[in-house]
Protein backbone atom coordinates (compact mmCIF):
# COMPACT_ATOMS: atom_id res chain seq x y z
CA UNK A 1 0.00 0.00 0.00
CA UNK A 2 1.55 3.73 -0.78
CA UNK A 3 2.16 5.76 2.15
CA UNK A 4 -0.30 8.10 1.22
CA UNK A 5 -4.25 7.79 0.25
CA UNK A 6 -6.12 10.58 -1.62
CA UNK A 7 -9.84 10.43 -1.12
CA UNK A 8 -11.77 12.31 -3.56
CA UNK A 9 -14.69 11.87 -5.11
CA UNK A 10 -17.18 13.92 -7.52
CA UNK A 11 -20.40 14.08 -5.40
CA UNK A 12 -20.12 10.23 -4.33
CA UNK A 13 -22.85 8.08 -3.98
CA UNK A 14 -22.81 4.88 -1.93
CA UNK A 15 -25.03 1.82 -3.53
CA UNK A 16 -25.27 -1.78 -3.88
CA UNK A 17 -24.46 -5.09 -2.04
CA UNK A 18 -21.62 -5.50 0.65
CA UNK A 19 -20.03 -8.95 1.85
CA UNK A 20 -17.69 -7.56 4.80
CA UNK A 21 -14.87 -9.84 5.25
CA UNK A 22 -15.26 -12.35 8.55
CA UNK A 23 -15.25 -11.20 12.14
CA UNK A 24 -11.39 -10.44 13.39
CA UNK A 25 -12.52 -11.28 17.23
CA UNK A 26 -15.00 -14.74 16.19
CA UNK A 27 -11.66 -15.84 13.55
CA UNK A 28 -8.73 -15.24 16.13
CA UNK A 29 -11.01 -17.30 18.61
CA UNK A 30 -11.95 -20.19 15.96
CA UNK A 31 -8.26 -20.85 15.74
CA UNK A 32 -7.63 -20.65 19.65
CA UNK A 33 -9.89 -23.20 20.40
CA UNK A 34 -8.98 -25.38 17.21
CA UNK A 35 -5.53 -25.45 18.83
CA UNK A 36 -7.20 -25.72 22.35
CA UNK A 37 -8.81 -28.62 21.02
CA UNK A 38 -7.15 -32.44 20.09
CA UNK A 39 -8.11 -32.87 16.65
CA UNK A 40 -9.30 -31.35 13.16
CA UNK A 41 -11.29 -27.94 12.66
CA UNK A 42 -12.11 -26.50 10.08
CA UNK A 43 -13.11 -22.20 9.76
CA UNK A 44 -14.88 -20.68 7.20
CA UNK A 45 -15.32 -17.21 5.77
CA UNK A 46 -11.75 -16.35 8.23
CA UNK A 47 -10.44 -12.87 8.22
CA UNK A 48 -7.29 -12.48 6.62
CA UNK A 49 -6.45 -9.77 8.50
CA UNK A 50 -2.92 -8.77 9.62
CA UNK A 51 -3.90 -9.36 13.58
CA UNK A 52 -5.53 -12.93 12.85
CA UNK A 53 -2.03 -14.44 10.64
CA UNK A 54 -0.36 -13.50 13.95
CA UNK A 55 -2.63 -15.65 16.13
CA UNK A 56 -2.23 -18.52 13.33
CA UNK A 57 1.40 -18.12 13.67
CA UNK A 58 1.75 -18.26 16.93
CA UNK A 59 0.41 -21.64 17.33
CA UNK A 60 1.96 -23.01 14.49
CA UNK A 61 5.43 -21.82 16.31
CA UNK A 62 3.69 -24.27 19.17
CA UNK A 63 3.50 -27.18 16.72
CA UNK A 64 -0.49 -26.89 15.36
CA UNK A 65 -0.72 -27.62 11.97
CA UNK A 66 -2.56 -24.51 10.22
CA UNK A 67 -3.14 -24.41 6.63
CA UNK A 68 -4.78 -21.60 4.51
CA UNK A 69 -6.14 -20.79 1.31
CA UNK A 70 -8.47 -17.55 1.46
CA UNK A 71 -10.70 -17.62 3.96
CA UNK A 72 -10.87 -21.38 4.53
CA UNK A 73 -8.65 -22.34 7.34
CA UNK A 74 -7.30 -26.01 8.33
CA UNK A 75 -6.28 -26.67 12.08
CA UNK A 76 -5.26 -30.25 13.16
CA UNK A 77 -3.82 -30.33 16.86
CA UNK A 78 -2.25 -32.82 19.18
CA UNK A 79 -4.45 -30.38 22.15
CA UNK A 80 -3.05 -28.20 24.33
CA UNK A 81 -0.73 -30.55 25.89
CA UNK A 82 1.29 -32.05 22.97
CA UNK A 83 2.27 -28.48 22.39
CA UNK A 84 6.03 -28.02 21.67
CA UNK A 85 8.01 -25.22 23.30
CA UNK A 86 8.38 -22.42 20.68
CA UNK A 87 12.50 -22.22 19.48
CA UNK A 88 11.46 -18.38 19.12
CA UNK A 89 9.34 -15.88 20.52
CA UNK A 90 5.48 -15.16 20.00
CA UNK A 91 4.79 -12.09 17.77
CA UNK A 92 1.09 -10.73 18.85
CA UNK A 93 2.42 -7.80 16.20
CA UNK A 94 -0.11 -5.12 16.62
CA UNK A 95 -2.76 -7.52 18.10
CA UNK A 96 -4.32 -7.21 21.63
CA UNK A 97 -6.72 -9.79 21.65
CA UNK A 98 -3.91 -12.27 20.45
CA UNK A 99 -1.47 -10.91 23.45
CA UNK A 100 -4.27 -10.85 26.20
CA UNK A 101 -6.03 -14.59 25.18
CA UNK A 102 -3.00 -16.22 24.61
CA UNK A 103 -1.48 -14.83 28.09
CA UNK A 104 -4.61 -16.86 29.40
CA UNK A 105 -3.79 -19.91 27.36
CA UNK A 106 -0.57 -20.29 27.64
CA UNK A 107 -0.37 -19.91 31.23
CA UNK A 108 -2.08 -23.07 32.46
CA UNK A 109 -0.07 -24.74 29.20
CA UNK A 110 3.36 -27.30 29.76
CA UNK A 111 5.22 -24.69 27.64
CA UNK A 112 7.59 -21.52 28.08
CA UNK A 113 7.51 -19.00 25.45
CA UNK A 114 8.22 -15.09 25.71
CA UNK A 115 5.73 -12.84 23.62
CA UNK A 116 6.18 -9.74 22.32
CA UNK A 117 4.21 -6.41 20.20
CA UNK A 118 4.83 -3.78 17.42
CA UNK A 119 5.69 -0.06 18.81
CA UNK A 120 1.63 0.33 19.53
CA UNK A 121 0.83 -2.96 21.35
CA UNK A 122 3.92 -2.60 23.77
CA UNK A 123 2.47 0.47 25.37
CA UNK A 124 -0.83 -1.06 25.97
CA UNK A 125 -1.79 -2.15 29.65
CA UNK A 126 -1.45 -6.01 30.32
CA UNK A 127 -1.70 -6.18 34.01
CA UNK A 128 -5.43 -6.23 33.43
CA UNK A 129 -5.00 -9.85 32.84
CA UNK A 130 -1.77 -10.54 34.27
CA UNK A 131 -3.23 -9.54 37.87
CA UNK A 132 -6.37 -12.08 37.75
CA UNK A 133 -4.11 -15.00 36.19
CA UNK A 134 -1.26 -14.58 39.01
CA UNK A 135 -4.06 -15.10 41.55
CA UNK A 136 -4.72 -17.85 39.51
CA UNK A 137 -1.06 -19.17 40.03
CA UNK A 138 0.23 -18.18 36.58
CA UNK A 139 3.86 -17.67 36.35
CA UNK A 140 4.57 -14.47 34.12
CA UNK A 141 7.29 -12.13 34.21
CA UNK A 142 9.10 -9.39 32.15
CA UNK A 143 12.71 -8.55 32.97
CA UNK A 144 11.91 -5.29 33.94
CA UNK A 145 8.87 -6.39 36.09
CA UNK A 146 6.58 -3.99 34.14
CA UNK A 147 3.01 -5.34 33.28
CA UNK A 148 4.02 -4.83 29.02
CA UNK A 149 4.99 -6.87 26.72
CA UNK A 150 7.45 -8.69 26.16
CA UNK A 151 6.50 -11.07 28.75
CA UNK A 152 7.33 -14.52 29.78
CA UNK A 153 4.87 -17.51 30.33
CA UNK A 154 6.08 -20.09 31.80
CA UNK A 155 3.05 -22.71 32.41
CA UNK A 156 1.52 -23.86 35.19
CA UNK A 157 -0.82 -25.97 37.44
CA UNK A 158 -3.68 -23.22 37.79
CA UNK A 159 -6.17 -22.63 40.25
CA UNK A 160 -9.50 -21.70 39.86
CA UNK A 161 -10.56 -17.93 41.13
CA UNK A 162 -13.80 -16.01 41.56
CA UNK A 163 -12.76 -12.49 39.48
CA UNK A 164 -15.02 -9.15 39.94
CA UNK A 165 -13.77 -7.51 36.49
CA UNK A 166 -12.63 -4.07 37.11
CA UNK A 167 -13.60 -2.90 33.51
CA UNK A 168 -15.76 -4.29 31.11
CA UNK A 169 -13.56 -6.18 28.48
CA UNK A 170 -14.24 -8.71 26.43
CA UNK A 171 -10.26 -9.69 26.44
CA UNK A 172 -10.11 -10.17 30.24
CA UNK A 173 -12.80 -12.27 30.46
CA UNK A 174 -11.82 -14.58 27.89
CA UNK A 175 -8.33 -14.38 29.22
CA UNK A 176 -9.24 -15.95 32.82
CA UNK A 177 -12.21 -18.21 30.88
CA UNK A 178 -9.65 -19.66 29.04
CA UNK A 179 -7.01 -19.96 32.22
CA UNK A 180 -10.20 -21.65 33.95
CA UNK A 181 -10.31 -24.09 31.25
CA UNK A 182 -7.05 -25.68 32.37
CA UNK A 183 -7.19 -24.74 35.76
CA UNK A 184 -8.40 -26.86 39.06
CA UNK A 185 -11.38 -26.40 40.47
CA UNK A 186 -14.81 -23.68 38.88
CA UNK A 187 -13.55 -20.64 37.94
CA UNK A 188 -15.91 -17.52 37.52
CA UNK A 189 -15.95 -14.25 36.21
CA UNK A 190 -18.42 -11.79 36.70
CA UNK A 191 -18.69 -8.60 34.44
CA UNK A 192 -19.50 -4.81 35.11
CA UNK A 193 -21.40 -4.60 31.90
CA UNK A 194 -22.08 -7.14 29.28
CA UNK A 195 -18.89 -7.25 26.66
CA UNK A 196 -18.89 -9.29 23.45
CA UNK A 197 -19.72 -12.84 24.20
CA UNK A 198 -17.79 -14.65 21.22
CA UNK A 199 -15.35 -16.61 23.63
CA UNK A 200 -18.32 -18.67 25.74
CA UNK A 201 -20.21 -19.17 22.83
CA UNK A 202 -17.47 -21.08 21.18
CA UNK A 203 -16.41 -23.16 24.13
CA UNK A 204 -19.63 -24.48 23.59
CA UNK A 205 -19.34 -24.83 20.11
CA UNK A 206 -16.44 -27.07 20.90
CA UNK A 207 -17.80 -29.00 23.35
CA UNK A 208 -17.69 -27.14 26.88
CA UNK A 209 -19.53 -26.36 29.49
CA UNK A 210 -20.13 -23.33 31.08
CA UNK A 211 -23.29 -21.50 33.35
CA UNK A 212 -24.05 -18.27 33.10
CA UNK A 213 -26.36 -16.12 36.18
CA UNK A 214 -26.60 -12.61 35.20
CA UNK A 215 -23.06 -10.93 34.26
CA UNK A 216 -21.39 -14.34 35.90
CA UNK A 217 -20.15 -17.00 33.93
CA UNK A 218 -18.75 -20.25 35.68
CA UNK A 219 -16.64 -22.57 33.60
CA UNK A 220 -14.97 -25.89 35.35
CA UNK A 221 -11.32 -26.64 34.46
CA UNK A 222 -9.68 -29.62 33.11
CA UNK A 223 -12.72 -29.89 30.50
CA UNK A 224 -11.17 -31.49 27.01
CA UNK A 225 -12.55 -29.59 23.52
CA UNK A 226 -12.99 -31.08 20.59
CA UNK A 227 -12.29 -30.38 17.09
CA UNK A 228 -15.49 -29.42 15.39
CA UNK A 229 -16.59 -26.68 12.46
CA UNK A 230 -16.90 -22.65 12.44
CA UNK A 231 -18.62 -20.54 10.10
CA UNK A 232 -17.17 -16.92 10.78
CA UNK A 233 -19.94 -14.05 9.53
CA UNK A 234 -18.86 -10.73 8.40
CA UNK A 235 -17.82 -8.14 10.66
CA UNK A 236 -20.23 -5.69 11.89
CA UNK A 237 -17.26 -3.63 12.98
CA UNK A 238 -15.87 -4.04 9.45
CA UNK A 239 -19.13 -3.11 7.97
CA UNK A 240 -19.53 0.25 10.28
CA UNK A 241 -17.24 2.19 8.42
CA UNK A 242 -19.93 1.95 5.46
CA UNK A 243 -23.00 1.78 7.72
CA UNK A 244 -22.21 5.63 8.20
CA UNK A 245 -20.90 6.53 4.97
CA UNK A 246 -24.06 5.47 3.70
CA UNK A 247 -26.18 6.98 6.46
CA UNK A 248 -24.44 10.49 5.80
CA UNK A 249 -23.63 10.37 2.06
CA UNK A 250 -26.60 11.77 0.13
CA UNK A 251 -28.72 9.50 -1.73
CA UNK A 252 -26.84 6.37 -0.28
CA UNK A 253 -28.62 2.58 -0.02
CA UNK A 254 -26.04 -0.18 0.73
CA UNK A 255 -27.43 -3.49 2.17
CA UNK A 256 -24.73 -5.53 4.37
CA UNK A 257 -25.41 -9.20 3.90
CA UNK A 258 -23.96 -12.18 6.08
CA UNK A 259 -22.75 -9.59 8.40
CA UNK A 260 -22.56 -10.29 12.27
CA UNK A 261 -25.35 -9.79 14.77
CA UNK A 262 -24.57 -11.13 18.09
CA UNK A 263 -26.36 -8.69 20.25
CA UNK A 264 -23.17 -8.01 22.03
CA UNK A 265 -21.71 -6.31 18.86
CA UNK A 266 -24.87 -4.87 17.97
CA UNK A 267 -24.98 -1.05 19.60
CA UNK A 268 -23.71 0.82 16.44
CA UNK A 269 -27.49 -0.50 14.76
CA UNK A 270 -28.86 1.01 18.45
CA UNK A 271 -27.30 4.58 17.90
CA UNK A 272 -27.56 4.20 14.21
CA UNK A 273 -31.70 4.19 14.89
CA UNK A 274 -31.51 6.60 17.83
CA UNK A 275 -29.82 9.27 14.90
CA UNK A 276 -32.34 8.92 13.00
CA UNK A 277 -31.33 6.41 10.05
CA UNK A 278 -33.18 4.27 8.19
CA UNK A 279 -32.49 0.77 8.60
CA UNK A 280 -34.21 -2.87 7.73
CA UNK A 281 -33.07 -6.14 8.97
CA UNK A 282 -33.91 -8.92 7.44
CA UNK A 283 -32.73 -12.83 6.58
CA UNK A 284 -31.36 -13.57 10.24
CA UNK A 285 -30.03 -16.94 11.00
CA UNK A 286 -28.27 -18.51 13.17
CA UNK A 287 -29.87 -17.95 16.43
CA UNK A 288 -28.11 -21.10 18.40
CA UNK A 289 -24.20 -19.66 17.93
CA UNK A 290 -23.10 -16.63 15.91
CA UNK A 291 -26.20 -14.39 14.91
CA UNK A 292 -26.37 -12.72 11.47
CA UNK A 293 -28.01 -11.24 8.65
CA UNK A 294 -28.76 -8.58 6.32
CA UNK A 295 -28.68 -4.87 7.57
CA UNK A 296 -29.89 -2.02 5.12
CA UNK A 297 -28.66 1.57 5.65
CA UNK A 298 -30.42 4.50 3.88
CA UNK A 299 -29.12 8.17 3.45
CA UNK A 300 -31.02 9.93 6.44
CA UNK A 301 -31.26 13.36 8.40
CA UNK A 302 -29.54 12.86 11.31
CA UNK A 303 -29.73 13.60 15.06
CA UNK A 304 -27.95 14.16 17.88
CA UNK A 305 -27.70 11.11 20.34
CA UNK A 306 -26.49 10.12 23.80
CA UNK A 307 -23.66 7.24 23.93
CA UNK A 308 -22.66 5.73 27.09
CA UNK A 309 -23.43 3.33 29.98
CA UNK A 310 -24.23 -0.29 28.87
CA UNK A 311 -23.66 0.89 25.59
CA UNK A 312 -20.09 1.00 25.61
CA UNK A 313 -19.22 -1.84 25.28
CA UNK A 314 -21.48 -3.00 22.43
CA UNK A 315 -20.07 -0.82 20.62
CA UNK A 316 -16.54 0.22 21.91
CA UNK A 317 -14.81 -0.16 18.66
CA UNK A 318 -17.05 2.08 16.54
CA UNK A 319 -17.21 4.96 18.21
CA UNK A 320 -14.08 6.70 15.95
CA UNK A 321 -16.80 6.78 13.34
CA UNK A 322 -19.93 7.49 15.17
CA UNK A 323 -18.08 10.96 16.65
CA UNK A 324 -17.90 11.13 12.73
CA UNK A 325 -21.08 10.10 11.88
CA UNK A 326 -22.17 13.26 14.76
CA UNK A 327 -20.47 15.64 12.98
CA UNK A 328 -22.95 15.43 10.29
CA UNK A 329 -26.01 15.43 13.09
CA UNK A 330 -28.03 17.74 13.89
CA UNK A 331 -27.61 18.65 17.99
CA UNK A 332 -24.73 17.77 20.26
CA UNK A 333 -23.81 14.20 20.67
CA UNK A 334 -22.21 12.97 23.79
CA UNK A 335 -20.08 10.17 24.20
CA UNK A 336 -19.48 9.25 27.67
CA UNK A 337 -18.42 5.98 30.24
CA UNK A 338 -15.80 5.51 27.09
CA UNK A 339 -12.63 5.80 28.94
CA UNK A 340 -11.21 2.44 27.84
CA UNK A 341 -10.72 4.12 24.33
CA UNK A 342 -7.62 5.14 25.50
CA UNK A 343 -5.81 2.32 25.71
CA UNK A 344 -6.68 1.20 22.66
CA UNK A 345 -3.79 1.14 19.53
CA UNK A 346 -3.41 4.67 20.21
CA UNK A 347 -5.62 6.86 22.68
CA UNK A 348 -8.82 6.94 20.33
CA UNK A 349 -10.60 10.33 22.51
CA UNK A 350 -7.82 12.77 21.95
CA UNK A 351 -6.80 10.76 18.27
CA UNK A 352 -9.95 11.08 16.81
CA UNK A 353 -10.90 14.78 18.33
CA UNK A 354 -7.31 15.81 16.83
CA UNK A 355 -8.24 14.64 13.42
CA UNK A 356 -11.75 15.68 13.14
CA UNK A 357 -10.88 19.23 14.29
CA UNK A 358 -8.54 19.02 11.25
CA UNK A 359 -11.49 18.75 9.08
CA UNK A 360 -13.37 21.85 10.68
CA UNK A 361 -15.68 19.57 13.18
CA UNK A 362 -16.75 21.38 16.34
CA UNK A 363 -15.37 18.19 19.04
CA UNK A 364 -13.95 18.39 22.32
CA UNK A 365 -12.89 15.95 24.38
CA UNK A 366 -13.77 14.65 28.32
CA UNK A 367 -11.97 12.17 30.36
CA UNK A 368 -13.95 9.43 29.44
CA UNK A 369 -15.44 10.42 25.81
CA UNK A 370 -16.35 13.31 23.67
CA UNK A 371 -18.76 16.07 23.03
CA UNK A 372 -19.52 17.11 18.97
CA UNK A 373 -21.76 19.62 17.75
CA UNK A 374 -23.19 19.64 14.78
CA UNK A 375 -24.26 19.62 11.64
CA UNK A 376 -20.87 21.05 10.01
CA UNK A 377 -19.44 20.84 6.38
CA UNK A 378 -15.92 19.50 6.84
CA UNK A 379 -13.27 20.47 4.73
CA UNK A 380 -10.46 18.42 2.77
CA UNK A 381 -7.38 17.95 4.87
CA UNK A 382 -4.20 15.17 5.42
CA UNK A 383 -5.33 13.17 8.53
CA UNK A 384 -2.87 10.72 10.59
CA UNK A 385 -4.09 6.99 10.93
CA UNK A 386 -1.38 6.87 14.27
CA UNK A 387 -1.11 3.55 12.78
CA UNK A 388 -4.48 2.75 13.96
CA UNK A 389 -6.90 1.20 11.56
CA UNK A 390 -9.70 2.37 12.99
CA UNK A 391 -8.64 6.06 12.54
CA UNK A 392 -7.18 5.46 9.08
CA UNK A 393 -10.63 3.61 8.16
CA UNK A 394 -12.49 6.91 9.96
CA UNK A 395 -10.48 8.93 7.86
CA UNK A 396 -10.92 7.30 4.77
CA UNK A 397 -14.71 7.55 5.44
CA UNK A 398 -14.46 11.36 6.16
CA UNK A 399 -13.44 12.52 2.07
CA UNK A 400 -17.21 11.03 1.13
CA UNK A 401 -18.75 14.39 3.02
CA UNK A 402 -15.48 16.89 2.44
CA UNK A 403 -15.25 19.36 0.49
CA UNK A 404 -12.02 18.79 -0.60
CA UNK A 405 -9.72 15.68 -0.97
CA UNK A 406 -8.75 13.82 2.48
CA UNK A 407 -5.30 12.71 2.06
CA UNK A 408 -4.61 9.72 4.59
CA UNK A 409 -0.93 9.62 6.23
CA UNK A 410 -0.04 5.64 6.52
CA UNK A 411 -3.08 3.71 5.19
CA UNK A 412 -1.48 0.57 5.64
CA UNK A 413 -2.83 -0.49 9.07
CA UNK A 414 -6.05 -0.45 7.97
CA UNK A 415 -5.02 -3.90 6.92
CA UNK A 416 -4.92 -5.13 10.51
CA UNK A 417 -8.58 -5.60 10.45
CA UNK A 418 -9.78 -4.79 6.81
CA UNK A 419 -7.24 -5.45 3.96
CA UNK A 420 -9.56 -5.00 1.15
CA UNK A 421 -11.19 -1.72 2.80
CA UNK A 422 -10.11 0.55 -0.58
CA UNK A 423 -11.89 -2.15 -3.19
CA UNK A 424 -15.09 -2.28 -0.60
CA UNK A 425 -15.22 1.39 -0.87
CA UNK A 426 -14.57 1.96 -4.97
CA UNK A 427 -17.52 -0.72 -5.43
CA UNK A 428 -19.82 0.98 -3.69
CA UNK A 429 -19.52 4.10 -4.77
CA UNK A 430 -20.77 5.30 -7.74
CA UNK A 431 -21.98 2.29 -9.30
O1 LIG B 1 -7.27 -6.79 19.33
P1 LIG B 1 -7.29 -5.31 19.58
O2 LIG B 1 -6.08 -4.66 19.01
O3 LIG B 1 -7.50 -4.98 21.03
O4 LIG B 1 -8.55 -4.77 18.77
C1 LIG B 1 -9.64 -3.87 19.02
C2 LIG B 1 -10.00 -3.23 17.62
O5 LIG B 1 -10.27 -2.06 17.49
O6 LIG B 1 -10.05 -4.04 16.68
C3 LIG B 1 -9.35 -2.79 20.05
F1 LIG B 1 -8.34 -2.06 19.78
O7 LIG B 1 -10.83 -4.59 19.39
C4 LIG B 1 -11.00 -5.27 20.65
C5 LIG B 1 -12.17 -4.65 21.39
O8 LIG B 1 -11.97 -3.28 21.62
C6 LIG B 1 -11.29 -6.72 20.34
C7 LIG B 1 -11.90 -7.46 21.47
C8 LIG B 1 -11.99 -8.94 21.43
O9 LIG B 1 -11.89 -9.54 20.34
O10 LIG B 1 -12.16 -9.54 22.51
C9 LIG B 1 -12.48 -6.81 22.55
C10 LIG B 1 -12.43 -5.35 22.73
O11 LIG B 1 -11.38 -5.02 23.62
P2 LIG B 1 -11.60 -5.03 25.22
O12 LIG B 1 -10.33 -4.41 25.76
O13 LIG B 1 -12.78 -4.18 25.46
O14 LIG B 1 -11.76 -6.40 25.66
Amino acid sequence: MPEEKIISFEQPVLRGTLQVPGDKSISHRAVMLGSIAKGKTSITGFLDGEDCLSTISMFQQLGVSITREGTAVQVDSPGIAGWKTPAEKLDAGNSGTTARLMLGILAGSSVTSTMCGDQYLTKRPMKRVTAPLALMGAAITNEAQKDYLPLTVQGSKLQAIDYQMPVASAQVKSAVLLAGLQAEGETTVTETDVSRDHTERMLRQFGAKLSQDGKTIRIKGRQQLTGTDVVVPGDISSAAFFMVAAAMTADSDVSFEKVGLNPTRTGILDVLEAMGVQMELSDEQGFDGERYGTVRIRHSKLKATEIGGELIPRLIDELPVLALLATQAEGRTVIKDAQELRVKETDRIEAVAAELRKLGANIETTPDGMIISGPTQLHGATLASYGDHRLGMMAAVSGLITDGPVHIDDPSCIAISYPQFFEDLESLVNV
